[in-house]
């Protein structure tokens, strides 16, 4: 058995997608980031990054302790391995995945993140953010240009379904919020309508869908937990969960 840490959101579903899409058993414990549960010492001992998601395999006990795997990517090849699906083991079709999964976690997932910040979230704080909100939304769009060109010829990302898609979906879903018009990129949008009917991605997205708001509603101590983070910050928010 799986303990997938989750919240609802892009970096989350690229891990309920995955173990969905394997057929993996698994049970879901909510990480509530705006009440400050990735502070908790027992979520901080597994993330010390303070992100979800986090997964622990009870199938896996290396000298009497489950292993714990943070940061999206790192799971994902995790599970590829551990299921042998969606992620080839042999050259040079595993680094071709490797790219396009690498791409994701240093590009396109922090990009398409801060756009979501600054559509979603920075409305809330006072001051001028067109220049910053400006600045992710074409870096969005040109990851977009980059992706439309790869796929024009080319079914997925790196060649079959694999974990590089699966990474890079969940972040391409908030599209409309983010004023993008999708049919520019006839292959991306041919791509995303190819993958959203998938069974396994439509039970991975549903995960904890109750829970999903994006940012409506969030309330100022719910910003001030998530928004205002720095070093000195992180360890007074550790302090107080313990
Ligand atoms: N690089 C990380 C990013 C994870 C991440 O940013 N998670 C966000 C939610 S999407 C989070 O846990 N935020 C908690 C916080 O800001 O304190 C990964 O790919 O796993």
């Amino acid at each position: 058995m799986i303990d997938l840490y989750y919240a609802p959101t892009p970096n989350g579903w690229k891990i309920s997608i995955m173990l969905e899409e394997c057929s993996l058993d698994y049970k879901v414990i909510p990480v509530n980031l705006g009440k400050g549960d990735q502070f908790k010492p027992e979520f901080l001992k597994i993330s010390p990054n303070n992100r979800m998601p986090v997964i622990v395999d009870h199938g896996n006990v290396i000298d009497g302790e489950s292993l714990s795997i943070f940061e999206s990517g790192a799971i994902l090849m995790y599970l590829g391995e551990k299921s042998g699906k969606f992620f080839p083991q042999n050259s040079p079709e595993k680094e071709k995945v490797l790219e396009w999964l690498f791409w994701q976690v240093g590009g396109l997932g922090p990009m398409a993140g801060q756009v979501s910040h600054f559509v979603n979230y920075a409305p809330n704080f006072p001051g001028d953010h067109s220049y910053s909100e400006k600045r992710y939304k074409n870096e969005y769009d040109r990851l977009l240009g980059v992706m439309d060109k790869v796929l024009d010829g080319r079914q997925f990302l790196a060649g079959d379904y694999s974990i590089a898609d699966m990474a890079s979906f969940p972040w391409i879903t908030a599209y409309k919020r983010y004023e993008v018009d999708l049919d520019q990129f006839r292959n991306v949008r041919r791509w995303f309508d190819e993958i959203k009917t998938r069974p396994a991605v439509r039970r991975g997205m549903d995960v904890g869908k109750e829970n999903r708001n994006f940012g409506k509603g969030i309330t100022k101590d719910a910003l001030k937990t998530m928004f205002s983070q720095d070093s000195k910050s992180i360890s007074q928010m550790a302090k107080e969960k313990e």
